[in-house]
């Protein structure tokens, strides 16, 4: 194996307990691995080069365990994250699994389901703090219908606010320096998500109170599945710097949430995200965690599920050589520049409305005929990026 591709903590990869931890069991069968104690897998993640390991309060402490017996099996799990030079930058809290969450968590028309879901995200966020979280991701598994003949939908929406102020607001409150990241999903295991995409995220992000403090944790599959570009969706966060977190896996389109290895489907579309990502094409890179929200085959044994977190940290760094290249490329550039070029600085023009502004707009030449003439060569620079992918040029 290329040992330029072999990762290591600052390439700052991270996975979930539940992905390396994840036995194989699907809707038609039971699992078919053994499960991995949590510290196991932190110790396999250090070995195979990751930055750190991310969790679901329930990944670690049961469901309903006491007080003491949450601090003894932190503390005996932090003890190997630190052995381990690990960290753990993300933490979630599990509203979805247990049967009180079968209609909602923060969008259940109880409002007694409603306080117990906070009750329970406030719990897990206190303990992401003691092991040094500083992004909390939300994933709302649960929020969503079968019928909408449930509720008005608006009243879901106001509810999902109402949980979400009351927990920033709560986080400031304890002086904690925390950042939410919301996750959206547009089905399963819901028939229908409320908030079903990251653009739908952002929007709803702008209603909050304490909008500074919460982003967006988009995922491939997630915007994959409905046939959506993930590209698209992390551009736009980024523009508005709201990518608090990502998660990347990878995804056939129309499918149920495959959670496949990174860049093991739609190649073209991990090489863009990488390319985004990394800001090869121009804009600030991404720094923050890059977390592989995937799991193995159910073929594989364990040896297969760490060649699948090897496989997933591989390809990134693949794709970002591959971007790197593809942008150093000097034809790759002089396509670019040539559809970018503006030797009359008219893009300036656009950037304010002003009397004189429009003035000058009104004034310039604009032969709509010969613009419309022009071809951009998109066919070759496309074709540029397959020879980088395919390892050819
Ligand atoms: C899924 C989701 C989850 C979340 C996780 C963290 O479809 O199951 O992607 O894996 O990312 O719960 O919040
Ligand atoms: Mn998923
Ligand atoms: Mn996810």
């Amino acid at each position: 194996m290329n040992e330029l591709y072999n990762p290591a903590p600052d390439d700052r990869f991270t996975f979930g307990l539940w992905t390396v931890g994840n036995p194989g069991a699907d809707p038609f069968g039971g699992p078919v691995r053994p499960r991995i104690s949590p510290t196991d897998i932190v110790r396999g993640l250090a070995k195979a080069g990751a930055y750190g390991v991310n969790l679901h309060d329930n990944d670690l402490v049961p469901f309903g365990s006491s007080a003491a017996d949450q601090d003894r099996i932190v503390g005996e799990f932090m003890d190997v994250v630190q052995d381990c030079g690990l960290r753990v930058p993300m933490a979630t809290t599990n509203l979805f699994s247990h049967p009180v969450f079968r209609d909602g968590a923060f969008t259940s028309s109880d409002p007694k389901v409603r306080a117990f879901a906070v009750r329970k995200a406030k719990r897990a966020i206190d303990m992401g703090v003691e092991m040094g979280a500083e992004t909390i991701v939300f994933w709302g598994g649960r929020e969503g219908v079968e019928t909408d003949a449930a509720r008005d939908c608006r009243d879901a929406i106001s509810w999902y606010r109402e949980c979400l102020d009351f927990l920033a607001a709560w986080t400031l409150d304890q002086g904690y320096s925390l950042r939410f990241a919301l996750e959206a999903k547009p089905n399963e295991p819901r028939g229908d998500m409320y908030l079903a995409t990251t653009g739908h995220m952002l929007h709803f992000i702008d209603t909050l109170d304490h909008a500074d403090m919460v982003g967006v944790n988009p995922e491939v599959a997630h915007e994959n599945m409905p046939g959506l570009s993930m590209v698209h969706a992390v551009a736009q966060a980024m523009e508005v710097n709201k990518l608090f977190h990502i998660d990347l896996n990878a995804q056939k389109i129309g499918r149920y949430d495959q959670d496949l290895r990174f860049g093991s489907e739609d190649v073209k579309g991990a090489f863009f995200l990488v390319r985004l990502l990394e800001g090869t094409c121009g804009r600030p890179a991404y720094t923050g965690p890059l977390h592989f929200d995937a799991h193995a085959y159910r073929t594989e044994d364990i040896d297969g599920v760490w060649d699948f977190a090897s496989g997933c940290m591989r390809t990134y760094k693949i794709l970002a050589a591959k971007a790197a290249a593809f942008d150093a490329d000097k034809e790759v550039q002089e396509i670019l520049a040539a559809n970018h070029a503006d030797p009359d600085r008219i893009g300036a023009l656009l950037k304010d409305y002003t009397p004189e502004s429009l003035e000058t707009l009104e004034a310039l030449d604009l032969d709509p005929e010969a613009l419309a003439a022009q071809g951009h060569r998109y066919e070759r620079l496309d074709q540029l990026a397959m020879e980088h992918l395919f390892g050819v040029r």
